[in-house]
């Protein structure tokens, strides 16, 4: 199949997913087309049967802001006319999955017909996507498009409920490669960080409001009470400040390092003892299930589709949004425990392999064959027609 996918070229996770699917769909003999407005943080390397397509954006001086919307639709329109392409994959549905529509409607005034599938990934249903100036647009661009994935059972329900949807949504959910995410041995890392053998507790995000990343700061604070241990939290954004604030309230800032925002975050997992995801709002986290696949448990929130990832019990803990308190002293339980937290490890290992990346590929896989197929069918019964 020779398919698009169009996404943010950011760390964040619906760029995270597309990028990876892209890449696992080159392996297996797929032409991948990328498109975006700057290179995806992990296309880093060469790759057979993938190719990136920049949306460049004229400024004119009339606009105050540029639109990539409209660029972006006419990019596709190229694209998918220069490349023959079989169908167009958006990631995230806004601006994607309109763009991607209008761009259809453009092709289909040439007699091209271009499947749109949209993949919803959380805060374009949950929070941005439901701001009275973008809800008519992604109602509207959930409806038109030819199919519609979701990366939980959760944020099913969430576009259900808060969408006048007219049609069905299948749940795809978020995967793992296991050729890269695995425990490494990394023992000179692990006493770089901890060289007093402490316990090393880890959080990674984009440190927006919604990850609460200043809660991870108040567990940690409890933990380091208790027991020796160091955090390490991964990535940056413009919770920052805050952030440093709350650490050096706490007086905990010798203890923390800011990692910054990390390629290879599978070689930082492997030393690590703890996960923390104290978000308000994750429609699946797949962050969580980088850790558990390097077999480290999660502390979490039970917010959107985070019980379908960590099992209370088993992979780790859930508590209520904000409950710092519960999320530290669940914590503690595991950390204070070799036997439990050895048990976890193997427990977190085990329900990350339920999300393996091939399982998944077949589901996205199919989901294009039946497009292409519905496609061509439209074709052969407009030919018919015509004649
Ligand atoms: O909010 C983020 O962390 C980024 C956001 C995105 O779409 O870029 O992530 C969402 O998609 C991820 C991949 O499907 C999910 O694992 C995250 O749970 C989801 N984030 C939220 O729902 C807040």
């Amino acid at each position: 199949m020779r398919i698009g996918i169009v996404l943010y070229p950011t760390f964040g996770g619906s760029g995270v997913l597309a990028t990876e699917l892209g890449k696992a769909l080159a392996k297996k003999g797929h032409e991948v087309h990328f498109i975006s407005y700057s290179q995806p943080a992990r296309l880093e390397a060469f790759v057979e049967n993938i190719f990136y397509h920049e949306v460049y954006i004229p400024q004119y001086p009339l606009f105050q802001h540029a639109p990539y919307e409209t660029a972006l639709a006419g990019k596709i329109v190229e694209i998918v006319k220069s490349n023959n392409l079989d169908l167009m994959h958006v990631h995230y549905a806004i601006p994607h999955a309109s763009a991607a529509l209008l761009a259809k409607m453009i092709l289909k005034e040439e007699g091209i017909n271009m499947p749109v599938i949209t993949t919803l990934h959380g805060t374009d249903i949950t929070l941005v996507g439901r701001e009275a100036s973008y809800e008519p647009v992604v109602t509207w661009s959930i409806n038109q498009s030819d199919a519609v994935t979701a990366v939980s059972d959760s944020l099913v329900r969430d576009t259900m409920k808060h969408f006048a949807v007219k049609r069905p949504i299948r749940m795809i959910p978020n995967f793992i490669d296991f050729e890269r995410f695995n425990k490494k041995p990394r023992q000179h890392f692990k006493d770089l960080i901890a060289p007093n053998n402490e316990r090393i507790i880890v959080h990674t995000s984009n440190f927006r409001k919604v990850k609460r990343v200043e809660d991870v700061v108040r567990i940690f604070n409890i933990i380091q009470q208790k027991i020796p241990a160091k955090l390490l939290l991964i990535g940056d954004g413009p919770e920052r400040s805050n952030i440093e604030k709350v650490c050096r309230e706490l007086s905990v800032c010798n203890k923390v390092t800011y990692l910054g925002k990390q390629e290879a975050i599978e070689e930082i997992m492997s030393i690590c003892d703890l996960f923390i995801l104290p978000s308000e709002s994750e429609s699946f986290g797949l962050s969580a299930l980088e850790a558990m696949a390097c077999e480290v448990p999660v502390i979490s929130t039970n917010a959107g589709g985070l019980p379908e990832v960590n099992i209370h019990g088993v992979t780790g803990f859930l508590s209520d949004i904000g409950n710092y308190e519960e999320m530290a002293a669940n914590a503690l339980t595991l950390l204070e425990d070799d036997e439990m937290l050895l048990k976890f490890r193997k427990n977190a290992l085990e329900q990350a392999k339920t999300f393996d990346l091939n399982t998944v590929l077949d589901q996205y896989a199919a989901v294009y064959e039946e497009m292409i197929h519905v496609n061509h069918a439209e074709n052969n019964s407009a030919e018919i027609s015509k004649q």
